[in-house]
């Protein structure tokens, strides 16, 4: 992993119920949005033009621009800067290969196509960066991530929401990190999914949420690596009146499905961090940290889920945020060889009062699985 030539976003901190009907309400768009495109390429796809569907990538240095890009049978190098659009299937093909997907603003998730890194031991990088003229964070992956055979490491961020400053406005939610589908395909894969933190309100606004680290599927054997990002900072308020100045919920880390596949002699680990609570700032309240795992986790192996600590008070600030819940779904154990799982809730935020600590599960688990609560935060004078 240390060889990956791509820098990543540091992992950072997990929402609430309106955050994942936001998810949820956005998937059914974004499916409704293929059919049509679909239907659109059938109409107006003509032989050798670019359409919507088409994506630019160099390829080994030379730029090709097709709905289908195609490696060779050897160690390809595939960049794609301008990220790959819904219709655009790549085929890295045998050897082993990377491909680095990448989207600045725009709102639209760096990849909504189709990545196939084929056999050999490939690294995908999928990552959206900045907000362009949208507040909201864009989604990393969109679209369907296959690693193929080989150990492959597949690493995707959202974009951070937009951060306010003198403005007026709440700060902005940061994407999910993985929308769609991440399958290693077999081998000793790691799969990394981040969601993107929230950005600092403005004057006297609310910080905005972070987003979801997985709201899709990831399927894998080996390492999977989710976190959701931080809420963002209450702004200040440049009076002294009582103001809406909260931190930001945290993201949730797990909020759709996460499975390990079986691989003979293979231990996988999961790791889901729910995401820090933004502080609140003048009269504010600290943000909730975000669960880690909500939906549903069937693993095989090591499971580690941490609840997001919850979001201090600055100031005059009023409650810290509550911790997140390690566990808040179902978390099915298929394999009895499973050791050393824990599930943590995060601590509360510091304030007046203290947050609550989060709960270590909120449904029963396996008694493989050691449950811990997060402890209260500390009440300021
Ligand atoms: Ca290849
Ligand atoms: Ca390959
Ligand atoms: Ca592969
Ligand atoms: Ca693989």
């Amino acid at each position: 992993m240390s060889a990956f030539p791509v820098p990543f976003p540091s992992p950072s901190s997990g929402p609430d119920s309106r955050f994942r009907r936001r998810g949820r309400a956005r998937r059914a768009a974004v499916a409704a949005g293929a059919v049509l495109a679909t239907a659109c390429a059938l109409v107006v796809a003509v032989p050798g033009a670019a359409s919507a569907a088409s994506s630019v990538c160099v390829v080994n240095g030379s730029e090709v621009r097709s709905e289908t890009i195609n490696g060779t049978i050897g160690n390809d190098r595939i960049i794609c800067d301008e990220g790959v659009a819904l219709g655009t299937t790549i085929n890295a093909g045998a050897g082993n290969d990377f491909i680095s997907v990448r989207r600045l603003g725009g709102g639209v998730a760096a990849n909504s196509g189709t990545i196939n890194a084929g056999p050999g031991n490939d690294r995908v990088s999928v990552r959206s960066l900045g907000t362009g003229d949208n507040r909201a964070g864009a989604d990393g992956n969109n679209g369907t991530i296959n690693g193929d055979t080989g150990n492959d490491d597949i690493r995707v961020s959202a974009a951070n929401g937009l951060s306010e400053g003198q403005s007026d406005l709440p700060g902005g939610t940061g994407g999910d990190g993985n929308n769609a589908t991440i399958d290693g395909g077999g081998g000793n894969d790691t799969i990394t999914a981040t969601g993107g933190n929230g950005g600092f309100g403005g004057q006297g606004k609310a910080g905005g949420a972070g987003g979801v680290g997985n709201d899709g599927n990831i399927i894998s054997a080996g390492t999977i690596i989710v976190t959701g990002g931080a809420g963002g900072m209450g702004g200040y308020s440049p009076s002294s009146r009582r103001v809406d100045s909260d931190g930001g919920e945290g993201g949730i880390g797990n909020d759709h499905t996460i499975s390990t596949r079986l691989e003979p002699g293979l231990n996988n680990r999961v790791t889901v961090t729910g995401g820090r609570g933004g502080e609140g700032t003048s009269t504010g309240e600290g943000g909730n940290g975000g669960d880690a795992n909500d939906e549903n986790l069937t693993f095989t192996g090591t499971v580690t889920l941490q609840g997001g600590r919850g979001g201090d008070t600055l100031e005059n600030g009023s409650d810290g945020g509550n911790g997140g819940n390690g566990n808040d779904g179902p978390l099915t154990i298929v394999d009895e060889l499973s050791f050393n799982s824990t599930t943590t809730g995060g601590n509360g935020g510091n304030g007046r009062p203290g947050g609550k600590g989060g709960r270590g599960s909120r449904t029963d688990v396996s008694p493989l699985v050691t449950v811990v609560n997060g402890s209260p935060g500390i009440t300021l004078p």
